[in-house]
């Protein structure tokens, strides 16, 4: 991996965002995903390469690290927001196709249900692994999840839930898309979700961290 790719790696792992940050204090002074991914984009590394080489690697370290209680969700979001920083140089060239992405992901938490501390954390995850994130918000109805497949074609979709009174909504979204579009993966998490949960409601998976959902759709997608 070139240096500079993998200065940026370190800075969205350790989240440091750009030249100004007070964060990490040990990186004070030192220049930040922002910078160094303008850099390369100026030198002519390629941005697919950025986004593979440098950002899915380090967000892929940051879920595992979050996975076993190595980091908490303040690094987690500080890991986001230096990613997002590095995000902004790329989108640009997602747009015009030049950055591959995996797939896509349609991301909401379900109907009735106003939690979206964890879903974003999802969210954030899934695209520093290199899926397009489309996330529809929090309170979301069947009907929404129905429209966003319906616009992305093969999309995988994933769904989140803090309450218990929610899960029965869960429940009906993923019977909805299951009826109307049987190929469409469903993923499903949040605190008060298990396995066998997911295996009575007819999810294809649930995880209890953002990690093991990324995992899921990136096996998914092996040819
Ligand atoms: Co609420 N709340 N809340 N709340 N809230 C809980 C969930 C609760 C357990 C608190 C309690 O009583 N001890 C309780 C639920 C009880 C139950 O259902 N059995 C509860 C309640 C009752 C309520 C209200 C009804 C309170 C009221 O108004 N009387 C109300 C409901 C509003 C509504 O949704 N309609 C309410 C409101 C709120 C706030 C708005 C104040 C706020 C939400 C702010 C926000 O999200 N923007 C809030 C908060 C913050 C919490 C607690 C304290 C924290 C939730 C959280 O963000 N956790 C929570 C108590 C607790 O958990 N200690 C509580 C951190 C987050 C990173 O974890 O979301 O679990 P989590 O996500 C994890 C995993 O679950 C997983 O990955 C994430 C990262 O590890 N994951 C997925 C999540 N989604 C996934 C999807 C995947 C894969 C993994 O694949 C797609």
């Amino acid at each position: 991996m070139s240096d500079l790719l993998e200065k940026i790696s370190i800075c969205v792992e350790r989240g440091r965002t750009d030249s100004q940050s007070p964060h990490p204090p040990d990186m004070v002074g030192q220049p930040g995903a922002d910078e160094l991914t303008r850099q390369a984009l100026d030198d002519g590394i390629a941005p697919d390469e950025v986004l593979s080489k440098a950002l899915v690697i380090a967000m892929q370290n940051v879920g595992e690290k979050f996975a076993i209680n190595e980091i908490f969700i303040p690094d987690v979001l500080m890991a986001a927001r230096a990613m997002q920083a590095a995000m902004k140089h790329l989108r640009p060239h997602c747009k015009s196709g030049e950055v591959r992405r995996k797939g896509t992901v349609v991301i909401g938490t379900v109907a009735g249900d106003l939690h979206d501390i964890g879903k974003n954390l999802v969210g954030m995850i899934m695209e520093g692994g290199g899926w397009e994130v489309i996330d529809l918000g929090v309170d979301v109805t069947s009907e929404k999840f129905m429209q966003a497949i319906d616009e992305n074609p093969g999309c995988a979709v994933g769904l989140s839930a803090l309450l218990t009174t929610t899960m029965p909504s869960m429940e009906s979204i993923v019977g909805e898309i299951k009826s109307k579009s049987p190929g469409t993966s469903v993923i499903i998490g949040g605190a008060p979700i298990t396995k066998d949960f997911a295996v009575r409601i007819g999810a294809d998976a649930y995880f209890p961290d953002p990690q093991g959902a990324v995992a899921f759709l990136n096996e998914r997608n092996q040819p």
